[in-house]
């Protein structure tokens, strides 16, 4: 019994060993070495490529003929946002679509008072509001009675 426990200690400060001369080696070669040292799983993630919008600009740059930023933002019945948080860049125009289900109540009304938007999606239609952010920092957005609350986060 004392053996075999002795015998797993060693293993186990072997492995703490190994894991921090792998992770030496990460961090003081900075460079292609970690790069190709990454595990596979991580490249295919690329948000630079797989753009979703249709318009083949280039992407993320916020250019001063820069692309409206399209936000979707729905009143669930269930007595909230399907988003409860959404992230825009400043300086760029924000086109915001607001839908509600029919059920959502006082949600089917949605104020951002920062930017005097009052969008009212009556029987689950489609309401837009184009408003420009021009500051960074945290706006809320919510219905009339700030019982349904969401934050559009520019940056
Ligand atoms: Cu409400």
């Amino acid at each position: 019994m004392k053996q075999k426990e002795l015998m797993l200690g060693i293993i186990g400060i072997g492995l703490v060993y190994i894991i921090a001369i792998w992770g030496l080696g990460f961090s003081s070669s900075s460079g292609a070495p970690a790069q190709s040292g990454q595990p596979g799983g991580a490249v295919a993630a690329n948000p630079s490529t797989g753009d979703s919008g249709a318009s083949g600009a280039s992407p993320g740059t916020g250019g001063e003929d820069a692309q409206p930023q399209e936000v979707y933002v729905k009143a669930l019945s269930t007595g909230s946002y399907d988003k409860a948080e959404v992230q825009v860049k400043a300086g760029v125009p924000v086109r915001f679509h607001f839908t509600a289900d029919p059920g959502a109540g006082c949600g089917r009304q949605l104020v951002i008072p920062d930017f005097g938007v009052r969008l009212v999606s009556q029987g689950g239609e489609e309401q837009v509001a184009t408003f420009t952010p021009a500051t960074p920092g945290r706006y809320a957005y919510r219905c009339g009675m700030n019982m349904f609350r969401g934050v559009l986060v520019v940056s």
